[in-house]
């Protein structure tokens, strides 16, 4: 089968710890093809970046349709576009943080997140509560790094996350950790061994579900609102988004 790793910020690199950490969980029958976003913020750490990022999530979901993709992950924390990428893929369309979550229910009955900045942090509150997680997830935390930074050797990211996975276990009793970017997708391993409880990268975990419902033969239902978009023409720099007929 073939998926599609689409990172949805335009940094090549983070691509990279993104295409190593799904090759490296895939099945041998699977095939990874990842793409960066042509178009859009280095980094996604807002509403306006995520919003204006789906522009380009959604030029490589539409390649990925016309080489017959089974399967997409978008490989950015905040999900963004997820539901408009469903109304336009056949197959299923995977969030890492929706991924990741679930999850995290099915080892624990409490997990916490660690992202980056403390303004994402908010966002990713807002997704607990978007999917019903309120229940699971204990806390989310935020080491106020810049997702970028996590590819500087200087930023100390990694010590960082470290002691802020330690505060999660001590301090709201949790049982997993949730990894809350893509650009800690190689953080897992090294994390799981110092912490001893289960450390969830949603673009492992996303890609592990991809497969599983690939193999159970399940689509995006397009019935009600993940139907194909109604056709109508767009006006301006968007004209060339009009969902045809
Ligand atoms: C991500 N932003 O996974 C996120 C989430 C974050 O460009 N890729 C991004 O850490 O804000």
């Amino acid at each position: 089968m073939r998926i599609r790793i689409i990172n949805p910020n335009t940094t090549e690199s983070m691509t990279r710890t993104i295409a190593a950490a799904a090759r490296a969980i895939a099945g041998k029958g699977t095939e990874i093809v990842a793409a960066t976003s042509k178009s859009g913020p280095v980094s996604i750490e807002g509403h306006y970046d995520e919003a204006l990022s789906v522009v380009g999530l959604v030029d490589e979901i539409r390649a990925g349709e016309a080489e017959g993709t089974d399967a997409y992950v978008i490989a950015c924390f905040g999900d963004p576009g997820l539901l408009a990428a469903r109304e336009i893929a056949r197959g299923p369309v995977l969030g890492i943080a929706e991924a990741a979550m679930h999850a995290a229910t099915f080892v624990s009955t409490g997990f916490s997140v660690v992202t980056t900045l403390e303004r994402t942090r908010i966002i990713a509150e807002h997704l607990v509560r978007n999917y019903g997680m309120e229940h699971h997830c204990r806390k989310v935390r935020a080491i106020d790094l810049p997702v970028l930074e996590l590819e500087n050797p200087k930023s100390n990211a990694r010590a960082l996350i470290l002691v802020e996975c330690q505060r999660a276990i001590e301090e709201d009793k949790s049982g997993a950790i949730v990894l809350g970017c893509a650009g800690m997708a190689d953080l897992g391993r090294y994390l799981e061994d110092k912490l001893q409880v289960p450390v969830i990268d949603g673009v492992a975990a996303a890609v592990k579900f991809a497969e599983a419902l690939v193999g159970l033969g399940l689509k995006t239902s397009k019935r009600g609102d993940l139907a194909f978009p109604i056709a109508k023409p767009y006006s301006g720099k968007l004209a060339g988004y009009a969902p045809a007929a």
